[in-house]
């Protein structure tokens, strides 16, 4: 049987070096459990990036894909299909929206959603040709097309990609008086956000943010664009993470999860204002809106409702992060998150601290991974149970003696 070193050389020789991988190699996963291809067991508290929420291999999402792969997995937009219009009014119910236009990964529902402002602003809203201004925030993660790094504020996702598409704004997250300011500009189209930032290190935003947000695009007919292809799908323990302050996006970006993370299915919602902007052979893709997606999407949503795991990723999550706090060590900065959208701080004076524990929580049986150096990011898929919340912190608990000084260790 082939060894970890043997995958990961293959890797090593013939993939490009766009990752960093913790040394593991996975071949088997279920609910919130993977396993390497030594057979040692891991809990997974990444979960796929979010892509994951409904436990690995859900047995309801894999039978919609065998199903529908049996029957017919593609069209083309140049047909109708007998899936799609289901889902469509399937999701528009459920999330409050007129209309869906279906695409696949989320880098592309992003972009989507960024024609669609910009279309908006100039045959609604009235903004003279290609002057339409899009704000974001600083630390942003929306994706790695060229437009979106475009936007980014860290060097390692946008140097030596320009040159830069023009017309996005930059202010802090969570700074409603900064979101005014350019609120004000009339060519203003769009203010584009995470509800909670992930790839930042999991920054959740003051009580009231998104009520505010809400108000000032209300105030100055500016396009609210929610991007919860991450905190959404009851990540954070609500449906989305805007419904923790009963918020209704102008436009909502879901992906990740909308398919239970068996291949990428994402999805931009818009009432008929902003969503019939686009006309036929305006914006369009070969996968979205697949027979294939639709059947694995719907079945995906019905599973996170039918299971309640926004109300199990809010007591897990609670539970998990008490129980991380209480553990009071001189090593772990904060504890925050909401849901089970989690991470730490590390609290250490070596740049690798981060790193060092995630590799003893591997060798323990625990999969996470560091964000931005000091940050380690936990987000278990959202059927764990408490007594698998107990193990991870009691895991996270027994590791964090990797940080003592070396010395104290000998000693
Ligand atoms: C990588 C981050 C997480 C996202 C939000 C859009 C997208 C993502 C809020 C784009 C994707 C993934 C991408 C993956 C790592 C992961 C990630 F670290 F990059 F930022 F989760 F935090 N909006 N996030 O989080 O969706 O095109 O990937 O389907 O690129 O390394 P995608």
């Amino acid at each position: 049987m082939p060894t970890t070193s043997y995958y990961i050389e293959l890797e090593e020789r013939y993939g490009a070096h766009n990752y960093h991988p913790l040394p593991v190699v996975i071949s088997k996963a279920s609910g919130c459990e993977m396993w390497d291809v030594e057979g040692k067991r891991y809990y997974d508290f990444l979960s796929g990036y979010s892509a994951v929420n409904q436990g690995h291999c859900h047995p309801r999402i894999i039978q919609a894909l065998k199903n529908q792969s049996e029957q017919l997995t593609l069209t083309s937009r140049a047909f109708y299909n007998n899936r799609l219009g289901e889902y469509e009014k399937y999701i528009t119910e459920l999330f409050g929206f007129d209309k869906m236009l279906p695409m696949n990964s989320g880098a592309e529902a992003v972009e989507t959603a960024i024609k669609l402002s910009r279309k908006w602003g100039y045959e609604v809203k009235g903004v003279a040709e290609n002057k339409a201004r899009i704000v974001v925030c600083a630390h942003n993660f929306h994706g790695r097309t060229s437009s979106i790094v475009s936007f980014s504020t860290d060097p390692l996702a946008h140097s030596h990609y320009g040159p830069f598409m023009p017309g996005f704004e930059i202010i802090p997250f969570n700074d409603l008086s900064a979101l005014e300011q350019q609120c004000k500009d009339p060519n203003t189209v769009a203010f584009l956000f995470e509800p909670i930032q992930g790839e930042a290190g999991i920054i959740v935003p003051s009580k009231g943010y998104l009520t505010g947000i809400r108000s000032l695009c209300d105030q100055y007919n500016v396009l609210m664009i929610a991007d919860e292809i991450q905190t959404g799908l009851s990540r954070t323990g609500k449906l989305l993470c805007c419904h923790h302050e009963h918020v209704q996006p102008d436009v909502l970006i879901l992906g990740k999860a909308l398919s239970g993370g068996t291949f990428p299915v994402s999805a931009v919602l818009a009432n008929d204002e902003v969503m019939l902007t686009i006309q036929p052979g305006q914006h369009g893709s070969t996968f979205g809106g697949s027979p294939l997606a639709s059947a694995v999407a719907m079945e995906s949503l019905k599973v996170l409702l039918e299971e309640k795991m926004a109300e199990n990723a809010e007591v897990m999550g609670e539970l998990f992060r008490s129980g991380l706090r209480a553990l009071h060590s001189p090593f772990i900065k904060e504890v925050r998150g909401m849901g089970l959208m989690n991470a730490i701080e590390v609290n250490h004076p070596d740049p690798q601290a981060a790193w060092r524990l995630c590799e003893a929580f591997m060798e323990n049986g625990l999969l996470a991974k560091p964000t931005h150096g000091d940050k380690i990011r936990f987000a278990p898929p959202l059927v764990i149970n408490q007594a698998q919340i107990e193990e991870a912190i009691s895991i996270i608990s027994k590791c964090l003696v990797v940080l003592e000084p070396q010395e104290a260790l000998q000693g």
